[in-house]
């Protein structure tokens, strides 16, 4: 692996406000692109909204507004989310500006030039709602014999001319590819749809629209518009200039991508968007893993069950970290989960305020009390604490392997099993007791006990970067960007603690 690690989120539709699904995907996006910097990469971490397209036309329409307008509009609710979320994205790209445009416009012409690309008629299904074609054999019948998408979505019958890209021929390429790079796409199982889907033939794809004009101009028709995935698809190449003549520095950038997606577009990345690119002579993306779908309260979320999770009520009502914590904790990465408010509080109440908020202020409020809030020193490293520096060390040898095949989920309980043995050694020494039996034990396991403090707030800082500032502030570090290896070295010991405080609130039901 280079030192240069590139990962974007998906671009999202601004025909509506962002949803919980956009802030899980960006959530645990960042948790990687800050979890790869404190491992030392050279990381860039890209998303931003998708703007053109005819469902995008219709939802201006319907507010009776011209689309960039709305665009605008809710793209600055997107780009202002990012800030909620406190996500560490280094890129935000629209895809009206004029360096995606140029991009998109780039990659066509290249297909064209390279003849992959011919005019013809589409008739046959579209969904306006996932800007998809469908073959009727993907479509579920209704009792009223009309047709359906798999997840619940109608469709049209449309004709009209178009430009088609020779999809059908690249079949064999794909599969080798994926034979080849058997960690192309993740995780398994979804890998294996895949493969199933190519195997079962593909057929050429539309790739311009007439009927409506919101999109961006093929430069080689100007009657066709680009069909608006293979515009969207160019956004992650355009973020760092790499679909033009002249690249920049940042075009090295793609030599390491890798795009995280949630299932329902995962056919888009790992079919279309390698194609397109293998088509045009480009290099492609190292990696792309889809990751699962939320229900609330065991529903589908959707705008006409009127339960669509926003993001900022629960971040407003439950504290950002909690709800980054919980959405990264709850579910593994990759499968399905549920959000429900009782899932959310359990985990804040044990996992947050038992276990992380009462270690630390049981002991901090000691050094606080019982010694003039200076953290003692260590000066006596017996098996027990030798055992609490081996499981920080476990968990840094461990760790990248998790996060490199995207076992976030797995790295939480890792440090999670950290500190229930802090807590353990903690509660056997009984300090409390210590402080007049022996003062050496005393100040000994306090200050083995801070020593772990430091470490676990650097561990927790990809997940809940707000409160890993504030626990560090706590014991006296002023955070500065260092690696995991950097942060392990930093002295705690003869810190003054300030302002000792509960970290985490318990919450009521
Ligand atoms: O598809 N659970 O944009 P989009 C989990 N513009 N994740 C969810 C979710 C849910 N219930 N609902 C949405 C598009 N997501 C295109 C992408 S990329 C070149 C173009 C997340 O606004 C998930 O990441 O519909 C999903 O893939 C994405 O939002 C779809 O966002």
């Amino acid at each position: 692996m280079t030192d240069k690690y590139y990962i974007t989120t998906p671009i999202y539709y601004v025909n509506d406000k962002p949803h919980i699904g956009h802030a899980y995907t960006s959530v645990a996006t960042d948790f990687i692109a800050r979890f790869m910097r404190l491992k030392g990469h050279d990381v860039r971490f890209q998303t931003g909204t998708d703007e053109h397209g005819l469902k995008i036309q219709k939802a201006a329409e319907s507010k009776g507004k011209e689309p960039l307008e709305l665009c605008d509009e809710n793209s600055r609710i997107f780009r202002d989310l990012t800030t909620t979320l406190d996500l560490s994205n280094d890129d935000f790209i629209r895809t009206t500006e004029q360096r995606h445009i140029d991009g998109a416009s780039f990659l066509w012409k290249r297909l064209h030039e390279r003849n992959q690309i011919y005019l013809g008629e589409y008739t046959g299904w579209y969904s306006i709602n996932d800007e998809t074609f469908y073959n009727e054999k993907d479509l579920v019948k209704q009792s009223d014999g009309s047709f359906r998408t798999v997840t619940g979505g109608p469709v049209d019958w449309i004709t009209e001319k178009s430009y088609f890209f020779k999809l059908s021929e690249w079949s064999d390429k794909l599969l080798d590819l994926y034979k080849k790079n058997p960690d192309f796409i993740s995780p398994r199982s979804k890998r294996n749809e895949v493969i199933k889907f190519v195997e079962s033939g593909l057929n050429d794809l539309s790739v311009s629209r007439t009927s409506f004009n919101w999109g961006i101009k093929t430069p080689t028709d100007n009657d066709h518009i680009m069909y608006v995935w293979l515009d969207a698809l160019t956004c992650y190449a355009n973020g760092v200039s790499y679909l033009n003549d002249s690249k920049n520095e940042l075009s090295d950038y793609w030599n390491n991508v890798v795009h995280i997606v949630g299932k329902d577009i995962l056919r888009h990345h790992a079919v279309y968007w390698p194609t397109f690119l293998m088509a045009a002579e480009l290099d492609l993306p190292k990696k792309i893993f889809a990751h699962g779908w939320w229900t609330n309260e065991g529903n589908k979320i959707s705008k006409s069950l009127g339960n669509v999770i926003d993001p900022i009520e629960i971040i407003d009502k439950y504290g950002l970290d909690q709800f980054r914590y919980f959405l990264l904790r709850e579910v593994p990465f990759g499968n399905d989960g549920d959000f429900s408010k009782i899932a959310l509080i359990n985990r804040i109440n044990s996992d947050l305020v038992n276990d992380l908020g009462n270690l630390c202020q049981r002991s901090l409020t000691m050094i606080e009390k019982k010694l003039d809030s200076i953290i003692p020193n260590i000066t006596n490293n017996g098996n027990d604490e030798i055992m609490l520096q081996e499981s920080t060390e476990m968990i840094l040898n461990k760790s990248f392997e998790l996060i490199e095949d995207f076992k976030i989920h797995d790295y939480i309980k890792l440090v999670w099993a950290h500190i229930g043995k802090v807590n353990k050694y903690f509660n056997d020494y009984k300090p409390w007791e210590l402080e007049k039996e022996n003062k050496e034990m005393f100040l000994n396991v306090l200050a083995a006990t801070t020593e772990q403090i430091k470490n676990i707030a650097y561990f927790i800082n990809p997940i809940m970067p707000n409160k890993s500032r504030e626990l560090l502030k706590i014991i006296g570090i002023d955070y500065v960007d260092l690696t995991f290896d950097e942060m392990m070295r930093v002295n705690v010991f003869g810190n003054k603690l300030s302002n000792v405080s509960h970290l985490f609130s318990r919450v009521q039901e």
